[in-house]
């Protein structure tokens, strides 16, 4: 039995870099009351690594994964490779062509691995929070309470936008 003080999701960075723009899945998450580990490991410098932490990942409890990486972005595609939990790519800008490599490599993922991939940078980053909690609120009515409410807040904040 997992403890409710035990990670749901890991978010995994491959590199500390990536931090910059990952805060955001990280901040949602703290909204949402989802519990959470960071780690960095990159599919390239630490392969082995990488390989065991997502074949261990279910067993530890974990529910979803979210991945983050930039240029030749492999990181959520190698962690999809090893395990059946779902797996969310967000693509890290930078470089010299801000993101779009990274977007394309999460997304061209071949048949029968997926990978969830959304935005660029840190829209992509708070998306894969919220989309992670909708996963995780399929068996969670609570954490789906608290997704509606974060939803209708989200919407308030709009309808209360003044113009100068
Ligand atoms: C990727 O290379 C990382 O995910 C990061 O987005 C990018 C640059 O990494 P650093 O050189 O800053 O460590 O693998």
């Amino acid at each position: 039995m997992t403890s409710r003080q035990s990670p749901q999701v890991a978010v995994v960075l491959g590199s500390k870099s990536d931090w910059e723009f990952m805060a955001a899945a990280a901040e949602v998450m703290d909204e949402l009351k989802v519990t959470h580990e960071v780690k960095v490991l990159s599919a390239h410098r630490t392969p082995d690594q990488t390989l065991a932490y997502a074949a261990a990942a279910a067993e530890r409890g974990i529910r979803v994964i979210i991945g983050a990486a930039g240029g030749a972005a492999a990181l959520p595609g190698v962690l999809a490779a090893k395990t059946i939990l779902p797996v969310i790519g967000v693509p890290m800008p930078g470089w010299a062509l801000n993101g779009i490599d990274a977007l394309l490599a999460i997304a061209q993922m071949p048949k029968g691995v997926p990978v969830a991939t959304m935005a660029i940078g840190k829209p992509g980053a708070a998306n894969a929070a919220l989309y992670a909690a909708q996963i995780i609120a399929l068996s969670d009515h609570e954490l789906g309470e608290r997704l509606r409410a974060w939803r209708a807040a989200r919407a308030q904040e709009i309808l209360e936008q003044k113009l100068p």
